[in-house]
Formats: structure tokens, C-alpha cells, sequence
């Protein structure tokens, strides 16, 4: 037998949640296999009631997170960002499916001092520990900016379903917080969630497309349950929507189904979002895509980027 022949293919790298597949699975959905709160044993800021909560809904609000003069100086650092025009047409920023105006900004930890700040700041990053049972990173930062009667909505979905496929994060062992840059209403499409769907890993059907992102971040088809399941998980759950005042904080879980309607109003409904993952579940290759995605959207522990980054 030749040499090349004795040269094991690269093993695989097992995927306990495959999904983006060709035809509808037997089972509409697998369990969870992490356990969701792993911090317990962590000094933090959240008591136990609060801890129970997260791990029975996937997600935990605070309003009132942080006071009036701080959002005031996290809404002037939006604004910068929003003007800057030499951001307006790279890649890190978004605009909406159907008008020039700005949807999202990525990256935003690294483009400005006061969201790196606020990446760092204990009172966040110790809740993340007290979730996460250990040491993270940030994975992805953004604005959603959602702006008066322009700003549409987000389909239902699992990041950890994106984040998994097309950047390879193995485990669910990411939580999201975002913190409310403009008071969240009825009336101006806030984030809304189904309670208790992060213990329920739902494999989505199609075929991860080339450079899926620059679709997916205006409106995602692919990686996104069918309206039965959701059918059924809105019938078990049912659907919440924490509204409060800027400075409120929501935590979710990695695998809790979310999404958002258009925003009615006429003013802007903004939130900053950071994205912690735990530095052993670091992300490998994708699990359902040919590339990996951008820095800006997948980043890598210890490792700055900057704006020229692919
Ligand atoms: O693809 C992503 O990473 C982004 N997409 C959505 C709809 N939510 C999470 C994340 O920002
Ligand atoms: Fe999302």
C-alpha cells in the first residue's frame, strides 16, 4: 500500500448538533445536551432566584441595569459610530433589506472606547460567569439600530443555530447581553423570545449559501425553524417580550429562540449586544458551511481586529 494511502483523512469534527440539512429531520427537534446555568459556584450579582430563572426561560431581564448618565454616554458613542462616514460602507455595517438606512453595526467593542469599556465591565462580566461557569470572550459585538418606521424586524431564530453551522462554535456555552439603548415599547419592535426553547436544539433545513451573511444580517431564509415547529414551541412556551427603559438589561441563552417585528415608531429602537462565549468552546471550523465567516462576525479569543480584517 503507497504511502498517501496509509494518510487518514482530517477526522471529522463530531457534530452533536447538525443541522442545514437536505430534507426535514425524523425529529422536529433534538435536547439540549449543556446544562444552561454553570456558574453557581461563581461569586456574581445574580442570586439564585435570578440564576433559576435564566435556566428555566433562557433569558433574564433587568431593567434599570444602568443609570441615566451612563446611557447617555453610550448613546452619544451610537451616535459617533452612526456618523462616521468612512464606516458607512464596510463590511461590519448593515443596512436594511429594503432602504439605505444603517441596521446594524458590528464589531463595535473594537471601533469604539466606550463599548470596549463596557465589554469589560464587571458588573456584565460577571453575570456571563455566573451563566457560563468560566473564563469568555467576546464572540461578536453589534448595535441593532432599528430606526423610527424604517427598522424591520428579525426572523425567529437560534444564534447558536448561525453560530454553530457557519462560524463553528461546537457547544452551547454562549450567552448573549444586551443592553437597551432607547426605552423598548410595544410599539417599536422589541426583541421577543420563547421561554424555555433553548433546551431544544431545532436542525433547520437548506443549505448554508456562499457568503450566506451579507443575506442573512438583512433577512435570514436559511438557518431558521419551520412554521410548524415554531407552531409547536409557541404552543408549549408561548412568547415574551420584555419592554423597559434604556439601560435594561437582557441575558439570553445562545439557544433561545428569538426574533422581532418592525419597528412602528418613529423613533429609533437601539440596542448593543455583546456576545460572550466561553473560551473552551472557542470556535473550530464550521459545522454546515464551506467558509467561515468574517472576524467582524465570529472573533477569536485574544485576538484584536481591525477594520481592514477579512
Ligand atoms: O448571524 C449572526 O451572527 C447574527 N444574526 C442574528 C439574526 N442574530 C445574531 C447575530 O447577530
Ligand atoms: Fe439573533
Amino acid at each position: 500500500m503507497s504511502a498517501q494511502n496509509l494518510t487518514c483523512p482530517a477526522p471529522m469534527q463530531a457534530d452533536s448538533y447538525p443541522t442545514r440539512l437536505q430534507q426535514h429531520p425524523e425529529q422536529p427537534w433534538r435536547e439540549r445536551r449543556e446544562h444552561t446555568v454553570k456558574g453557581r459556584h461563581l461569586p456574581g450579582p445574580l442570586t439564585e432566584q435570578q440564576l433559576d430563572l435564566f435556566d428555566k426561560n433562557g433569558f433574564l431581564f433587568e431593567p434599570g441595569f444602568l443609570p441615566a448618565d451612563e446611557v447617555a454616554t453610550l448613546t452619544e458613542a451610537m451616535g459617533e459610530l452612526l456618523n462616521r462616514d468612512d464606516y458607512r460602507d464596510q463590511p461590519f455595517t448593515i443596512t436594511e433589506p429594503d432602504n439605505q438606512e444603517i441596521r446594524s453595526v458590528f464589531a463595535v467593542h473594537f471601533l469604539h472606547r466606550a463599548f470596549q469599556h463596557l465589554a469589560r465591565d464587571p458588573r456584565l462580566t460577571q453575570r456571563v460567569e455566573q451563566i457560563l461557569g468560566g473564563g469568555h470572550y467576546v464572540h461578536q459585538s453589534r448595535i441593532n439600530y432599528k430606526p423610527g418606521f424604517k427598522g424591520k424586524g428579525f426572523n425567529w431564530h437560534s444564534d447558536f443555530e448561525t453560530w454553530h453551522a457557519e462560524d463553528g462554535m461546537p457547544a452551547m456555552h454562549a450567552v448573549s447581553a444586551s443592553i437597551i439603548l432607547t426605552d423598548n415599547h410595544l410599539f417599536n419592535g422589541p426583541l421577543m423570545l420563547i421561554p424555555g426553547s433553548h433546551k431544544h436544539f431545532i436542525p433547520c433545513v437548506g443549505p448554508t449559501p456562499e457568503q450566506h451573511h451579507k443575506q442573512s444580517l438583512k433577512t435570514q431564509q436559511i438557518g431558521v425553524p419551520s412554521e410548524y415547529v415554531l407552531t409547536r414551541m409557541i404552543d408549549r412556551y408561548g412568547i415574551e417580550a420584555p419592554i423597559g427603559p434604556a439601560g435594561s438589561l437582557l441575558l439570553f441563552d445562545c439557544n433561545t429562540l428569538h426574533g422581532s417585528n418592525a419597528n412602528m415608531s418613529p423613533e429609533p429602537r437601539s440596542n448593543v449586544f455583546f456576545v460572550f462565549n466561553r473560551r473552551d468552546n472557542a470556535c473550530v471550523e464550521p459545522y454546515a458551511a464551506k467558509n467561515r465567516r468574517p472576524r467582524f462576525l465570529g472573533h477569536e479569543p485574544d485576538r484584536l481586529w481591525q477594520t481592514d480584517d477579512s
